[in-house]
């Protein structure tokens, strides 16, 4: 399984977390998500298409910048 961190912007308040987890949960692959607002920060695991996964917060509203290429590791 990979980690993947990514940097959103333009979240305020608990409703634009909701709004991005959802978009998140729905790309194919995810198996968590997790959304820090004060931190602008996500981290999502799984074996997701980043494309797909930057694609999914935009269309949501948000802006997105992918902090680095998924690595793997062992649990
Ligand atoms: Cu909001």
């Amino acid at each position: 399984m990979s980690k993947i961190m990514l940097n959103v912007g333009g979240m305020t308040c608990n409703h634009c977390k909701m709004k991005v987890e959802k978009a998140i949960q729905a790309v194919s692959g995810v198996e968590s998500v997790n959304v820090d607002v004060e931190a602008k920060e996500v981290v999502v695991t799984g074996e997701v298409d980043h494309k797909q996964l930057v694609m999914a917060i935009k269309m949501a509203g948000y802006s997105v910048e992918d902090r680095n290429e998924p690595f793997a590791y062992q649990e």
